[in-house]
């Protein structure tokens, strides 16, 4: 048995005035807690250090630079890494990263318990709009703050197993997680902020938590892996944030799941020789993968026609009996 005990740590709404000692010390008193319950690793949020900043639009680019960390740890996420060394606890920590050449990142980094880094993501699937759209109640702006990730999705041998990141609406793709699967990712953390209301799609809202459960639940079940998703939630700035952050199970089984839209820690012992059982049997991938069949999936971005499909994948276009 290769177990590993986790923690979700969901996280309430954070002010938009609240700073980063005040966050940070949200994070530290949640990894205590975590320490205590016997978890080895706790996965936090995306943009877990500041309020959900691209639901406003700024025309001004250096006003935003407040919700960016040019370093990491700095001199005000360094206690973080300090209490993780001195409790031999490690984390996963997504924040806003501002690089010198200031290209802008929705990045997430996996430490480990003496406190290093030891892997970096940074989000490929960004949501929303690039320009200001007045008519929406709120902005979803992460196209206009963040580029896209230019790392992609790639695994790291940490706390007993394979694990891979993921940050938010990348859980919505099942790309995100077949890449890690075929690198044998046995553990995929993703933190989240998503708000019930969608204004594009309103009729969507009432159906926010099933589209979260089934997305991370199926990503779990086809590849064979554990997967913990991590909310903010709660009103937060006025904006209504899902919670439901949870631990999936390789059976894509919930196996913990939050009750609160606050701190609130969610943990599961996980097993990760379950993954064995799946990926050694119905997803064998080397097995049973037909990637010759796939070539729609990397040939085209979006919709094509029945044409213009065949001119990618010339089998789709073979004479039938
Ligand atoms: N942060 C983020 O990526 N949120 C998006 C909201 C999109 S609205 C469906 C998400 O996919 O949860």
């Amino acid at each position: 048995m290769r177990q590993v005990t986790i923690a979700a740590a969901q996280l309430g709404p954070i002010a938009l005035d609240h700073d980063r000692r005040q966050v940070v010390d949200r994070l530290i008193a949640l990894m205590r807690d975590a320490k205590r319950r016997g978890a080895d690793l706790i996965v936090y949020p995306e943009l877990a250090l500041t309020t959900f900043f691209p639901r406003w639009y700024y025309e001004d680019e250096t006003e935003l630079d407040r919700f960016y960390e040019r370093e990491m740890p700095s001199p005000e996420t360094r206690p973080l890494f300090d209490t993780a060394r001195e409790l031999g606890i490690g984390f996963c920590l997504g924040y806003a990263e501002l690089m010198p050449d200031g290209r802008r990142f929705n990045t997430a980094i996996l430490v480990e318990r003496d406190g290093s880094v030891i892997g970096k993501y940074r989000k490929t699937h960004l949501p929303g709009h690039r320009e200001h759209e007045p008519w929406r109640a709120f902005q979803h702006l992460e196209k206009r703050y963040f580029e896209p990730g230019d790392l992609g999705f790639r695994v790291f041998d940490a706390f007993g197993g394979r694990v891979g990141m993921a940050i938010c609406n990348d859980r919505r793709w099942p790309e995100t997680y077949r890449v890690l699967g075929l690198q044998g990712a046995e553990l995929v953390l993703i933190g989240y902020n998503t708000p019930i209301h969608n204004p594009p799609a309103p009729e969507h809202d009432r159906l926010s938590w099933h589209h979260n459960a089934i997305v991370m639940q199926s990503g779990a079940y086809q590849n064979a892996c554990f997967v913990v998703g991590v909310a903010k939630a709660g009103m937060e700035e006025g904006v209504h944030q899902m919670g439901g952050s949870q631990i999936i199970a390789p059976s894509g089984e919930t196996i913990a799941a939050a009750v609160t839209e606050e701190d609130e820690l969610v943990v599961a012992h996980c097993d990760l020789d379950l993954c064995r059982s799946y990926r050694e049997s119905v997803f064998a991938f080397e097995r049973h993968r037909e990637p010759g069949a796939y070539a729609l999936i990397t040939g085209t971005k979006g919709p094509v026609t029945p044409e213009q499909a065949v001119r990618i994948d010339p089998a789709l276009g073979r004479e039938t009996d």
